[in-house]
C-alpha cells in the first residue's frame, strides 16, 4: 500500500455523494422506495479479477466436496455463464487481451514472456480502465489485473487510476510461512500459513472494503483482483481442512492414457505430472488448490459483502472473472497454457442492477466479450482499435439469446481452439489436430478428429479459426524484466520458495 494515494479531487474537495440529488429528492417526498438511477446515471462497475480459478467451483464442475458459499450465494443474484473462455490460456494473453479487448492473434501477446509494449496493437488501443476515465468514471485498482510485468508503460498505467494499493512485484507475498517443495517444474509449494495483515489478498480486499465506504461524485469503475488460488498453494488451515486427504479422489476430468489419441508432442508429455501421482503426491497439490479455491472464496464474499452493505448496492454491475482455468492432473498437465477446456474454461458471472437474477447462461462466450459489453451498458466511448470480442449485453437481458459465433482461444500462432455449444476443435501449428464432443465427452477424453465421419464438422469448425495471426512479440528490454524472469526460473528450482506476488 506504499503507493496509495488520495485522488486530487478527494483532498481538495472532500467527500460528495454519489446520486445525493436523488436520495434528496426521496426524502423530501418522504418515500421508502428505491430510487433508481436516472437515464443519465452510469452505472458503477466493480470488477473482480480470479487469478488461476478453475472450473471446479460447484457453479461449473462442481468437484466433489468443493466448497465456495459465496460464489454459490452470489449466483443467486447473478448471471453465471457456464461456457466462458479466455483469450489465452495463462495469464499475460488473458489479461492483455481482456483489457485491450484484442485476441492474443491480433497483439501477438500469447504467453507470460511477450509483452504488451512490444505489441504495436495493444499499445495502441485504448485499455479498458481508460475507456471508464474517458467516460467520466473515477477508477480504484487494487491487487491483481494486468499481467505485472506486462503492461502499458508506467505512466500511461498511473493516469488510468485515481487511486491504487496494489502489491508491486517483487514483495513476498506468503507472509513468513516455510513452502514444501513439490519439486523442479511443479507448482511452487503449499503449505499452511496464517496470513498478515499484508498478505495482498487480505490488505486488497480491506482496501478495496474502505473505497467501498467513500461518497463518489461520480460513477466508479473499481478492480479488485484475487489472487489466491495461484501458487504457492498457501492459505490458512481451516481452509486445508476442508479437504481430508483421504477423502480426495482424482478430478472427474482425469483419464489414465488420456494423451494416447493427442498428436504430436502433446501425447508424449505429462511425464512430471505422472510421477507427482505416482509419488502419491498429486492428492496433496489437489487439498491445496482446494485449499486456495475456499480462501478466494472467501476474499471474494469480503469484497460482495462490503459492496451489498454500501450505498451502492443497487446501481453497480458486478463482473466476476477468472482469468482462466487450471489443470491438476487432468491429461497429465499440471496448471495452464493448454487448449482443452480445463485450461480454457474460466468462471464469469454478472449482476445487473435490477436484472436477471440466479441465472445460468450456456452460450459459449469469450472474456473478449466483457469490454464491448461495458462499452454499452455503461456507454464509454468508442475504442480506437477494433474489438476482437462481441458485444452479449442481449445475452444478459434476454433468455434464450445467442452469440453469433463460436469463442476462439489462442494458444501461439497457429495454435487455436474453437469452441461451440457442442463441440471443441484445436488446430496446432504443427498440423494436429484435436475434435471433442461435449455432448458426449464433457472431458475431452476421446479426440475424433481422425475419423472421416467428422470431417464436415472439422470443416464447419475450422472456418472459424483466426485468419491470420501474427507472431509473437517476445520480451521487452525494460530494466528489471529479464531478472525478474530468471528469479522465476530459480525460485521454480528452490526448495524452499517466497513467490513473487505477482508471478504469472
Ligand atoms: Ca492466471
Ligand atoms: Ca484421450
Amino acid at each position: 500500500m506504499k503507493s496509495l494515494k488520495l485522488s486530487l479531487f478527494t483532498i481538495l474537495n472532500g467527500p460528495v455523494r454519489f446520486a445525493k440529488p436523488g436520495l434528496v429528492v426521496a426524502l423530501l417526498l418522504g418515500t421508502l422506495f428505491f430510487v433508481s438511477a436516472s437515464a443519465d446515471t452510469k452505472p458503477n462497475v466493480l470488477f473482480i479479477a480470479v487469478d488461476d480459478l478453475n472450473d471446479y467451483v460447484s457453479l461449473l464442475q462442481d468437484f466433489p466436496g468443493i466448497k465456495t458459499p459465496n460464489l454459490d450465494a452470489f449466483a443467486k443474484e447473478a448471471i453465471t455463464f457456464t461456457n466462458a473462455h479466455c483469450g489465452g490460456p495463462i495469464c499475460n494473453p488473458s489479461r492483455t487481451s481482456l483489457l485491450t479487448g484484442l485476441a492474443p492473434h491480433v497483439t501477438g501477446v500469447y504467453t507470460n514472456g511477450d509483452h504488451w509494449t512490444m505489441s504495436k496493437e495493444a499499445n495502441a488501443a485504448m485499455a479498458l480502465p481508460e475507456a471508464f476515465k474517458a467516460g467520466g468514471y473515477t477508477t480504484y485498482w487494487a491487487g491483481k489485473l494486468f499481467h505485472p510485468l506486462s503492461t502499458p508503460f508506467k505512466g500511461r498505467l498511473e493516469a488510468m487510476w485515481d487511486e491504487t494499493g496494489t502489491n508491486v512485484p517483487g514483495e513476498m507475498w506468503d507472509g513468513s510461512c516455510t513452502i514444501a517443495p513439490f519439486g523442479p517444474g511443479l507448482p511452487r509449494g503449499y503449505g499452511v500459513i496464517d496470513p498478515p495483515a499484508q498478505f495482498p489478498d487480505v490488505a486488497n480486499v480491506a482496501l478495496v472494503r474502505s473505497w467501498l465506504k467513500y461518497d463518489f461524485d461520480k460513477p466508479f469503475f473499481m478492480a479488485a483482483g484475487i489472487i489466491r488460488p495461484h501458487t504457492p498453494f498457501t492459505a490458512p488451515k481451516k481452509y486445508f481442512d476442508m479437504y481430508p486427504l483421504d477423502t480426495l479422489q482424482d478430478p472427474p476430468g482425469y483419464l489414465e492414457n488420456d494423451l494416447a489419441d493427442v498428436p504430436g508432442k502433446r501425447g508424449k508429455g505429462g511425464a512430471r505430472t505422472r510421477k507427482l501421482r505416482e509419488m502419491g503426491r498429486l492428492k496433496e497439490v489437489l487439498q491445496a488448490y482446494l485449499a486456495c479455491v475456499s480462501f478466494a472464496d472467501d476474499s471474494i464474499g469480503g469484497v460482495l459483502k462490503a459492496l451489498e452493505n454500501s450505498e451502492y448496492a443497487n446501481n453497480t454491475i458486478i463482473v466476476l472473472w477468472g482469468d482462466h482455468g487450471y489443470h491438476i492432473g487432468e491429461k497429465d498437465h499440471m496448471g495452464k497454457t493448454t487448449l482443452w477446456e480445463q485450461a480454457t474454461r474460466n468462471l464469469l458471472m454478472v449482476k445487473m442492477p435490477g436484472g436477471r437474477k440466479g441465472v445460468r447462461v450456456d452460450e459459449p462466450v469469450s472474456l473478449l466479450d466483457i469490454f464491448p459489453t461495458l462499452q454499452e451498458l455503461c456507454r464509454l466511448p468508442k475504442a480506437p482499435q477494433e474489438l476482437s470480442g462481441e458485444n452479449i449485453a442481449n445475452l444478459l437481458k434476454k433468455k434464450g439469446a445467442k452469440r453469433s459465433a463460436p469463442v476462439v482461444t489462442d494458444l501461439a500462432a497457429g495454435s487455436h481452439t474453437v469452441r461451440d455449444a457442442r463441440w471443441r476443435y484445436i488446430a496446432y501449428a504443427d498440423g494436429g489436430e484435436e475434435l471433442y464432443d461435449h455432448d458426449s465427452d464433457p472431458y475431452e477424453f476421446h479426440n475424433l478428429a481422425g475419423k472421416s465421419e467428422y470431417r464436415a464438422t472439422i470443416d464447419s469448425l475450422k472456418k472459424w479459426l483466426p485468419a491470420m495471426s501474427a507472431k509473437a512479440v517476445g520480451p521487452t528490454s525494460e530494466p528489471g524484466y529479464e531478472a525478474w524472469r530468471q528469479g522465476r526460473r530459480e525460485s521454480n528450482q528452490s526448495s524452499i520458495v517466497f513467490g513473487n506476488n505477482m508471478a504469472p
